[in-house]
């Protein structure tokens, strides 16, 4: 690691949350830390579970190995391990090393003294997750209705889904979460664009400056939002993407049972048209 003598003043001691001094180290160019022991441990343990369910069968096809959750009639209590008992271990195993490793990011934040934005982000990312195979199932009472852990499979899970609610493009959180990870996507364009046209000149030409940038955007839409302004934007939009992704699957199911276009009855049924 060639930043490794570079990085050395920022080794400080302490901003622990747990452990104390105890895992207060580094191995190579790994903070390790309390919850770097946890993430580790959760990590494999899920892993060699996974490839234990795949050794199950009946397939060892990358694409086809899939782990799926019980069966709707075991409601909310534990499954036989061949039949579902292995995904209820392993969703335990990822939620596990899912928040230790967001709880390692928050000890590294407060060594450097930094903010939390980082975990919080990454906070959002595992809402997501946990809506899906852990609060959507407490709420339908069957963890039954979480998707399986595989390539293919998971993918057939959401579109059975989505059709389970006739058109999931009428789901209108879906719509939000959609079109922010449509605005996502043009801002680090935008972002990406600007920075490279800047700082990457052609050879022999000069680095040009942030005044260069907020003068490209005046000039072009009367508006530059700045150089950190960006960064704030795009926080918001990825996280807000995130989050109403979470939403509009939690409203499907435990708050609406029938297809997301008949929703919009009350538009339809509004006094105006008739
Ligand atoms: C900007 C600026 C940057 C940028 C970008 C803009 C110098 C280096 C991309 C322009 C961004 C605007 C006008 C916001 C667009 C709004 C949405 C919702 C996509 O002004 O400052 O910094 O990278």
């Amino acid at each position: 690691m060639a930043m490794l003598s570079f990085e050395r003043k920022y080794r400080v001691r302490g901003g622990t949350l747990l452990g104390g001094d105890l895992f207060d180290f580094w191995v190579g160019p790994f903070y390790v830390g309390f919850f770097g022991v946890t993430a580790a441990f959760f990590a494999i343990l899920g892993t060699l579970l996974i490839i234990w369910g795949a050794a199950l069968g009946p397939t060892w096809n990358i694409w086809q190995i899939s782990i799926a959750p019980p069966d709707i009639k075991y409601g909310l209590r534990f499954a036989p391990l061949a039949a579902g008992g292995l995904w209820q271990l392993i969703t335990i195993c990822a939620v596990g090393s899912f928040v230790s490793w967001a709880l390692r990011e928050v000890e590294i934040c407060r060594k450097l003294g930094i903010g939390y934005h980082v975990p919080a982000a990454f906070g959002m990312a595992i809402f997501a997750y946990v809506s899906l195979n852990v609060i959507r199932p407490l709420l339908m009472g069957a963890w039954g209705v979480g998707f399986p852990y595989g390539i293919f499979s998971h993918l057939d899970w959401v579109s059975n889904t989505g059709y389970q609610y006739l058109s999931f493009h009428y789901n209108p959180a879906h719509m939000i979460a959609v079109s922010f990870f449509f605005a996502t996507t043009f801002a680090l364009s935008l972002h990406g664009g600007l920075i490279l046209s800047a700082a990457n000149p052609p050879r022999g030409g000069t680095v040009k400056s942030v005044e260069e940038e907020n003068t490209y955007f005046r000039d072009a839409i009367g508006y530059s939002i700045g150089s950190l302004g960006i960064h704030r934007l795009g926080l918001f939009l990825a996280v807000s993407a995130v989050f109403f992704s979470a939403v509009c699957i939690l409203l499907s199911g435990p708050f609406w049972t029938h297809g997301w276009p008949s929703w919009w009855g009350w538009w339809l049924n509004l006094p105006i048209w008739h």
